[in-house]
């Protein structure tokens, strides 16, 4: 059986570098933030999302997609991030089968941990990180204020989030404000910091990057929800956090890099 599903991987795997190889080096696709303040968490969410309170975050850029499997395959084949998790399960063989190899390579990248999404960013080159949480709800709400970058409804979500269907490839529906695509829904996305629960009761206001104890906070945040969940966990104040080794089938991540770093 693990024989089997070696074959499997190995043969996933050939799939994607073949086509890599039939195509220019990849580019990463990034949109400049323009820094400024706005309210982060909310008033009527969860408790790890009050108080809602005033941030600053400074310009920075950031990936307008999610990782694509096709770009994380290109670390992969340098050797310097392991492939991803689930990618012999059911649930990913499925799409492989229902995908065309084009399609498939667009999806976002999943079951990579937070350390994984390290390992890429690092080969990616000097500058280039996750997102803190403060900059990634700031890039979600693309200049609102509301539960959702579209308004309060839900409704809203056809038209731009992966929902209640299954993982799609980036840029399946229409971007944000500032041009971001699914980042609400399709795959959660990794962020930088440590999760606290009430670390908005004591945020600085300039540029927060979550607390840095590593034993009294071990897990690190996840945003925006997935392609697997209800609308309300797609809100662009929720927060969500897991295991910053384990490797979650829902979750990947997206990436961008400081203004002052490039
Ligand atoms: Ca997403």
């Amino acid at each position: 059986m693990n024989q089997m599903k070696h074959i499997h991987f190995t043969l996933l795997l050939m799939l994607g570098i073949s086509i890599i190889n039939a195509c220019d080096s990849s580019t990463t696709d990034m949109v400049l933030i323009p820094g400024g303040y706005f309210t982060m968490g909310s008033t009527s969410g969860p408790k790890d999302e009050q108080p809602a309170h005033r941030v600053y975050v400074d310009s920075f850029y950031i990936e307008i997609t999610e990782v694509t499997i096709w770009e994380y395959l290109q670390c992969v084949q340098s050797g310097d991030c392991r492939m991803p998790y689930f990618w012999n399960k059911r649930f990913f063989a499925g799409k492989v089968d229902d995908l065309e190899g084009k399609e498939w390579l667009s999806l976002p990248v999943t079951g990579v941990s937070w350390e994984d999404a390290q390992s890429y960013c690092k080969w990616k080159g000097e500058g280039y990180r996750l997102p803190t949480e403060a900059e990634w709800e700031y890039a979600a709400r693309g200049g609102t204020g509301t539960d959702f970058f579209w308004g309060d409804k839900k409704e809203g979500a056809s038209q731009y989030a992966v929902i209640k269907k299954q993982l799609s490839p980036v840029k399946s529906l229409s971007p944000n404000q500032f041009g971001l695509y699914d980042i609400l829904g399709n795959a959660w996305e990794w962020c930088l910091d440590r999760y606290d629960p009430h670390y908005y009761k004591k945020s600085q206001t300039d540029n927060p990057v979550g607390p840095d104890d590593p034993k009294k906070y071990p897990y690190r945040v996840a945003r925006g929800g997935s392609w697997n969940e209800y609308i309300w966990n797609l809100r662009c104040a929720n927060r969500h956090y897991g295991e910053s080794s384990r490797r979650y089938d829902e979750v990947g991540f997206r990436i961008c890099r400081s203004v002052k770093s490039k």
